[in-house]
């Protein structure tokens, strides 16, 4: 069975709803980083960059909340109910997925990591205050392409008509955003955007097994 080593609230969450959204059968197992857990040896073993998410399917083991994603959709979406997941490689739809996979993750993704660990970018408590007042700036100009993006599409969705795991990736990102002074939630199109995401089984189930609650995003 897939595992997954997960820690409340963290990148594990895409993963997490995707897993949800495919119906398969996986296990949750806590490495909590409010605990340092992550810093432990056992699970350095395992995952020597100590972050998370990390994964275990079978033979492989896997980082990287974005790669994971990859991973299960071309692993696990041969059934009827799934292809929309796994658009076919060389078509358009295809091509789509991968600039909104690598823009969110090598992106935003990133620059929200500033924003969450800025002491590690600056020498003083000064520089870090700094250092997250510009990744939050950053941030919101991300924001606000995403939901022009958002307005030009012909559904619902990053890609369209169909969620992709983009879309699970992005609700991951923007809930992120939550305590900021515009968070994703206030931005025109992400609002709606956000409101119906977060109304998916997938998404609901997910948060509720890692423990979290209101405000979810
Ligand atoms: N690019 C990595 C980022 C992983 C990452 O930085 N995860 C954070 C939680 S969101 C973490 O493990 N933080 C603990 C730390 O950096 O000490 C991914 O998407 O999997």
């Amino acid at each position: 069975m897939i595992q997954l080593y997960y820690s409340p609230g963290t990148a594990c969450l895409a993963p997490h709803f995707l897993l949800e959204e495919l119906g398969l059968a996986y296990e949750l197992i806590l490495v909590d980083t409010a605990k340092q857990q992550h810093q432990e040896a056992a699970y350095l073993q395992l995952n020597p960059k100590g972050k998370i998410p990390f994964m275990i399917d079978g033979d492989l083991h896997l980082s990287e909340s974005a790669a994971i994603c990859l991973y299960l959709i071309e692993k696990y979406t041969d059934t009827q109910q799934a292809t929309h997941f796994n658009p076919a490689p060389g078509t358009a739809e295809r091509a789509q997925l991968y600039q909104w996979m690598l823009y969110l993750s090598n992106t935003l993704q990133a620059e929200l990591l500033s924003y969450f660990y800025p002491e590690r970018l600056s020498e003083d408590a000064a520089g870090a205050a700094q250092v997250k007042a510009h990744a939050e700036q950053r941030v919101a100009s991300m924001l606000s392409y995403i939901d022009t993006q958002l307005s030009k599409t012909a559904g619902n969705y990053l890609l369209g008509h169909e969620l992709s795991c983009a879309d699970l990736f992005l609700f991951m990102l923007c809930r992120w955003t939550r305590g900021m002074t515009k968070p994703a939630r206030e931005y025109p199109h992400l609002k709606p955007y956000l409101q119906s995401m977060f109304e998916r089984r997938s998404i609901q189930d997910s948060l509720a097994q890692e423990g979290i609650s209101a405000p979810y995003y």
